[in-house]
This record gives structure tokens, sequence and C-alpha cells, in this order.
């Protein structure tokens, strides 16, 4: 199974898929257009959150970060007077410096990342979604900035004016994402931001036209006819689309299977089902329905 996958939504599906079937059977690509540089390493914020998921180590208040990390480093650095953006956890952390030599070393990310794998006991293929760099750039009335700017530092408050991809038109999908898109059949998008998380992945060359020819299962983000968490309402609305699960299918296109919420409102052409997941029973749940509706349908 292929899944697309961004940092929160889709890692908490991954939680109980990852029970369900064998790392062999489960293939994810990760969106990677927020990630960035601090304090001269490398955080690709999704990946990792996919990684420390199927590595157990998740913090799954968050859903970003490792369970039970401190913040020894980064607390020393603010007493320096380094603004850190980010809080970045001690082992966290370690991981990214772990990246970043590779990186500087010239290593691809997509390589980086089977190492981090490897080197956390994750058996799944863990993929990014390009080896090049993109970034996720939010226009606002404050001014243009940096998606982890407008979200971390400014906590998503101001007014988005547009959302804007810098490197995708020239990014090409990673080799391990197109030899994923070749051997299977079916392509589940999870309940990621469709603007920030699937958009990014969907938008790289070729791929749109490669989804064409295959079975594309779309779970929703909304749940209640809102997001679970993040900017998603907010960035869909400066896209031009309702903050909804039309806009989410308008977002997403070719979608063969859509998954709603139970109480959704939607009218289209959809599948209902309970799609919360705050405990990992729900991620099972979730899980488990949306493999029985695979095989069935
Ligand atoms: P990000 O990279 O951290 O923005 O994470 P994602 O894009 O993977 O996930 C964010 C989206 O996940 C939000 O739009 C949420 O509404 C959605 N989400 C979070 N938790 C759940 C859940 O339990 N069920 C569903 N269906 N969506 C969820
Ligand atoms: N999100 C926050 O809201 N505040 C943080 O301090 C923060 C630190 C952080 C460190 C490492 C990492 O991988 C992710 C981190 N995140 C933090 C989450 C992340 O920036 C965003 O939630 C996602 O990029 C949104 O998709």
């Amino acid at each position: 199974m292929l899944i697309l996958s961004g940092g929160t939504g889709t890692p908490k599906l991954l939680r109980g898929l990852k029970e369900l079937i064998t790392p062999e059977e489960l293939s994810v690509v990760v969106n990677t257009a927020e990630d960035l540089w601090v304090s001269g390493n490398y955080i690709s914020p999704d990946i990792d959150s996919v990684l420390y998921t199927l590595a157990d180590m998740i913090d799954e208040k968050r859903w970003w970060g490792i369970k039970g990390d401190r913040t020894l480093t980064h607390d020393f650095l603010l007493m320096m007077g380094v603004d850190e953006k980010l809080t970045v956890g001690d082992k966290d952390r370690a991981v990214h410096i772990f990246r970043s030599n590779l990186l500087r070393r010239g290593v691809k990310l997509s390589l980086t990342t089977e190492a981090i794998a490897d080197a956390l006991g994750v058996m799944q293929r863990v993929v990014p979604m390009t080896d090049d760099i993109v970034s996720t750039v939010i226009g606002t009335r404050q001014g243009v900035m940096h998606f982890q700017d407008f979200w971390v530092s400014l906590r998503g408050m101001p007014e988005v004016e547009s959302v804007i991809f810098t490197g995708l038109e020239e990014a090409l999908p990673c080799p391990g994402f197109l030899d994923l898109l070749e051997r299977e059949d079916t392509v589940i998008i999870g309940p990621s931001n469709p603007v920030t998380s699937i958009g990014p992945i969907l938008a790289l060359t070729g791929v749109r036209d490669r989804l064409e020819r295959k079975r594309v299962v779309a779970i929703s983000p909304f749940v209640g006819n809102k997001p679970v968490s993040g900017p998603a309402a907010k960035l869909m609305a400066a896209c031009g689309v309702p903050a909804n699960d039309e806009g989410v299918a308008a977002l997403l296109g070719k979608i063969d299977l859509f998954v709603v919420d139970r109480k959704s409102d939607y009218c289209g052409d959809c599948v209902r089902m309970k799609t919360l997941m705050r405990t990992k029973n729900e991620s099972l749940a979730v899980a488990k329905g949306l493999l029985d509706l695979i095989e069935c349908s």
C-alpha cells in the first residue's frame, strides 16, 4: 500500500495501519515542503513525524518530536540569546544532526531518510516526495514568510492572502516515489492538510498523470465539518475553495473513493465512517475500516 502523508493526520492513521499490515506492505511518501534549517541542522518535520510514529517514538500529544524528549540544548541556546524558532528536543536534534551530516556530504534526502529509518529500526519504506528543495511560503498582510514563521512564530494568526511553493515547478519526484507509483495499483491519500501537505506531493511533475491510472482512495482531514487541528481551513479559503469536504475533494482532484467523517455534510459520492483518531484504538478502527473498504471495493 502506498500512502501519501503530512505530519499529523496521516501519522495517526499509520499508527493503526502498522499494526495490521506487514512493513513490506506499507510504504509512505511524505511532504517535504515544510522543511527548514534550524541552528545549522536540516529539519524535515513531516518525515520525522512519520518515522517516529513507525518507530513508536512519536510524542502523541503534539504529533511532532520524540516522546519524553528534553530540550536542554534548546533552553541553553535561548539562555545564550539565540532565537531558535522551533523548540527542538535533544534526541530530535540528534536525528537532525545525523541527517545534516549526510546532506553536507552530498547524500540525497531520500538516502538520509533510509539511513535514519534503519537507525531507528523502521522497516516500512519512507520516501520524501522529492530530493529537491521546495518551500511553503505564506503571503500575509504582514508580508511574505516561510510556513514555519507563519505557523510556529506567529501561531497562524496573520490573515492569509496566498500560499506559494517555491521550487515546486522545477522539483522532481524522488526515484523511490516513482518506483512506488509504478508498482502500486492503489494510492491512499491520508487525512492530511490538502493545501500544505498533500498539495505539494500531487503537484510534482507527472504525479497527477500517474494517479489517473490508479485507484485513489482519500480520507478527509475534516471531522464534524472542520479540521481537527492546524491551519487547513484558513489556507483553503486563501486558495479559493470552501473549507469543508467539498473543498478537500476539489483540491485533491481525481478520487475514486472518498472517505469522510460520519457526521460530514458532504453531498457528493463518498463513504462515511468515524475518522477521529484520538487514541491508538481509534487509529486501529479507522485503519481497519480503510483496509476493509479497499478489499471490498
Ligand atoms: P501537518 O504536516 O502537521 O500539517 O500534518 P498533516 O497535514 O498530516 O495533518 C493535518 C491535518 O490532519 C489537519 O487538517 C487535521 O484536520 C487532520 N487530522 C488530525 N487529526 C485527525 C484525525 O484524527 N482524523 C482525521 N480525519 N483528520 C485528522
Ligand atoms: N510546532 C510548533 O508549533 N512549535 C514548535 O516549537 C515546533 C517544533 C518542532 C520541532 C521539530 C519538528 O519536527 C516539528 C516541530 N513543530 C513545532 C511542528 C511543525 O513545525 C509543524 O507542526 C508542522 O510543520 C506543521 O505541519
